[in-house]
């Protein structure tokens, strides 16, 4: 390894194949995708968008189960090896932090969840309806058993709100991207800044759409990887074509300190819909990254991402293959 991987943690047992014979992609496939179908649960019309870190030995994760009402949710899940996954039937029941988030925070949906360690706790981000409309929700958990809800961290509208994994001069940071309340069809990601996790402010802007596969909108993926380059975070765009929107994910790198600078950014796409589970579904043409879990002491990483709004997906590369690649492609 030549690039240094920073507060990193050793995971062993993370799942891992190596590149394919005759593949030359930065970014390559689990052979078995997709590695969580969408009947995983009785009750799921589909399983993607979805969120796992490293816990006790093992994995676990939350996972966007849309329900057989379409109804948006999230369940918790386990697994020994990040591959066979033991996800709940019932779904994420919330306790409220306080009596003012009781009031707040009126179940209505939750998607695209995001899962991060910090501190003593694993801190959850999705996009959560705050008087129907969609924004940032955040709650944390001890276990994956017991989950708890905070305020949320914006007003509507936002989505794909993303926690760096440490705190950064002293205060939590987190990527967001201001929507409105539909199909969106622009979109940059910002930063915001937090003492508490509570009270956000500090925006900066990190970047606008740039290149053709991502030209209507972009917006953060899994957590971001502490680098001797950077933070390299991988990032979804999305190209609206006669036929709809297109979802493809690329990488950018950003500066240690103030995070909302940008020392690279790949101009081409990492990975885009092209199996037949990426590019038929529910939502068709659709890669979308929530997680990259991230092994220190090999740089191997292993990115889990929705396949057109049905099944999650699995992709392997390495810190080394992912940085030299957005170093050699990069355009700012
Ligand atoms: C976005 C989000 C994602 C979804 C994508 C494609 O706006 O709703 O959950 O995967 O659209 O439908």
């Amino acid at each position: 390894m030549s690039i240094k991987i920073l507060n990193g943690q050793s995971i062993p047992n993370i799942p891992w194949q190596d590149r394919p014979a005759g593949c030359t992609d930065p970014v390559w496939r689990y052979d078995q995708n997709p590695v969580i179908p969408r009947n995983a649960v009785k009750c799921a019309n589909s399983v993607f968008n979805s969120a796992v870190v490293p816990f006790e030995g093992g994995f676990a994760g939350v996972f966007r189960i849309d329900d057989k009402r379409r109804a948006m949710q999230l369940h918790a899940g386990f697994s020994d090896d990040g591959i066979n996954w033991r996800i709940s039937e019932e779904r994420i029941h919330f306790v409220q932090e306080n009596k003012t988030t009781e009031q707040v925070n009126e179940w209505l949906y939750g998607y695209d969840p995001r899962v991060v360690f910090i501190g003593d706790r694993y801190w959850i981000t999705w996009c959560n309806a705050f008087n129907r409309q969609p924004t940032i929700g955040v709650g944390y958990t001890y276990d994956f058993k017991t989950f708890y809800q905070c305020e949320n961290a914006f007003l509507p509208f936002n989505r794909n709100g993303v926690l760096f994994p440490r705190k950064i001069n002293d205060k939590y940071v987190m990527f967001s991207r201001p929507s409105d309340d539909g199909h969106t069809p622009f979109g940059d990601m910002f930063i915001s800044q937090s003492p508490d996790m509570k009270y956000w402010g500090e925006h900066r802007h990190v970047m606008s759409p740039f290149m053709p596969w991502e030209s209507t909108k972009i917006g953060a993926g899994p957590i971001p990887i502490e680098t001797s380059e950077g933070w390299l975070c991988f990032y979804h765009g999305v190209l609206q074509s006669c036929n709809g929107f297109v979802y493809s994910f690329s990488a950018c790198i950003t500066d240690i300190d103030e995070p909302w600078k940008v020392k690279y950014r790949c101009a081409d796409y990492l990975l885009n819909p092209r199996e037949e589970y990426e590019c038929v579904g529910d939502v068709p043409n659709v890669v979308f990254p929530c997680a990259a879990l991230c092994d220190a002491d090999t740089g191997r990483i292993a990115i889990y991402y929705g396949c057109a709004d049905t099944v999650t997906g699995l992709a392997f590369t390495t810190v080394d293959e992912t940085v030299e690649y957005v170093k050699n492609h990069s355009s700012i």
